[in-house]
């Protein structure tokens, strides 16, 4: 019987994205007979409301007049070397490169000085703005580069974020760059079209629901949604569910007022009951300026709602165009509203794509063969077969 292991996973408390990567990752391979410990300076909210068997560490340090910033990604650090002189680590997951691929390094090099255990191997995943915003920036990109060289694997959620890490970071061949691409997963029994019995909350009022779920930032461009959705009513009845919360909602109500379209956005905040919301809906919207997978519209698909997107980053490897949804180019608004009518308006073909989609979300993006492919790379990097 395969070797079990000691599996740190770190992570950004976030509602969606790496946060509920990350926490779905602990839980399955918890579910799977490894001890996993989360590190995080809050429980991420897919973690907290799940009853599965894995240790969180709420690693926060605390408030000093001389620091700036509490250093939470310090905290994260000692609470590593806590449980691993207590009881060893064999794998330290860091997922989103800045800070948690830097505390994953500190508290390796601090483990190689205890000689009475090995140090645990670092695994880096990287999701996106990690690479595309953040670790790009001249105030990060020398750590970035450093820690990716330093992990002994980096993975990336797509393709395309693969290449983009290789030409930010890798140019030459000084600092090597091995990368394996490891695409997101859902948990295709709990996201799943049955969940559109339970609910129709978002069915409000008459004709057609699109919803978007995002956390409003400005890469999400979700005011440019609303003057999409605007666009393609075109005198017909439908209504846009907006999910989540993040500093551009004032900017969508603003844009909803001026278009005279207030009452046929339904502003939902921060939910934890994605499928219910995502299940009932006939499209699902996502209108980023720049995306490295899109793990909310992968979630849709699994319910099988069909998904009206911008062909960006990696969008196109989980959205088929004509198939499981439509993509519209990034700066063309009249053709992304064009998509949205032609499925709202169409129930027919939203239900063909949507049925695709589903499909596509069980046989592609499976919990089960994602995780397996995690747990291969960890059995790789410490050198074991099984
Ligand atoms: O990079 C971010 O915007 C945050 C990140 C996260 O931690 O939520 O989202 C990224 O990771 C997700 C999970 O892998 C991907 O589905 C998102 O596409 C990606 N966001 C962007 O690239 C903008």
């Amino acid at each position: 019987m395969a070797r079990q292991l000691r599996i740190g996973i770190l992570c950004h408390p976030t509602y969606g994205g790496s946060g509920v990567v990350a926490s779905e990752l602990a839980l399955s391979l918890a579910e799977s007979g490894h001890e996993v410990h989360v590190f995080s300076h809050e429980v991420p909210p897919r973690l907290a409301r799940s009853p599965g068997l894995v240790q969180m560490h709420r690693a926060q340090g605390i408030p000093y007049p001389l620091f700036h910033s509490t250093p939470h990604d310090l905290a994260i650090t000692s609470a590593i070397l806590d449980v691993h002189r207590a009881s060893g680590l064999d794998i330290l997951h860091a997922h989103y490169a800045l800070p948690h691929a830097v505390s994953a390094y500190l508290a390796r090099a601090a483990a190689q000085s205890d000689h009475d255990r090995p140090a645990p191997r670092i695994v880096t995943t990287l999701h996106g703005t990690d690479i595309t915003l953040i670790g790009n920036d001249p105030s990060y990109a020398p750590l970035t580069q450093f820690v990716i060289a330093a992990s002994d694997a980096v993975t990336t959620v797509s393709h395309w974020l693969a290449n983009e890490t290789r030409l930010r970071f890798c140019p030459d061949q000084s600092a090597p760059c091995a990368i394996e691409v490891i695409h997101n997963f859902v948990d295709t029994d709990w996201f799943s079209p049955s969940s559109r019995r339970e609910a129709s909350a978002c069915r409000r009022g008459d004709g057609p629901t699109v919803v978007h779920v995002s956390n409003f930032r400005a890469v999400k461009r979700v005011p440019w949604l609303v003057r999409a959705f605007a666009r393609s009513l075109q005198g017909r009845a439908a209504t846009l569910v907006l999910v989540g919360d993040g500093p551009e909602l004032p900017e969508c109500r603003n844009v909803a007022r001026e278009l005279k379209i207030a009452d046929r956005v339904v502003f939902l905040g921060e939910r934890d009951i994605l499928p219910e919301l995502l299940a009932p809906a006939d499209v699902f919207a996502l209108s980023s300026s720049s995306e490295s997978f899109g793990l909310s519209a992968l979630e849709a698909m699994s319910c099988g709602t069909p998904v009206v997107a911008t062909d960006v980053g990696g969008v196109g490897e989980v959205v088929e165009h004509g198939v499981t949804g439509l993509l519209a180019k990034p700066d063309d608004l009249d053709g992304f509203a064009a998509h949205l009518g032609s499925l709202l308006f169409s129930p027919e073909k939203a239900r063909t794509m949507g049925a695709a989609a589903r499909e596509a979300a069980v046989t592609r993006f499976g919990r089960a063969h994602i995780v397996a492919r995690y747990e291969a790379l960890y059995r790789r990097v410490l050198g074991i077969d099984s």
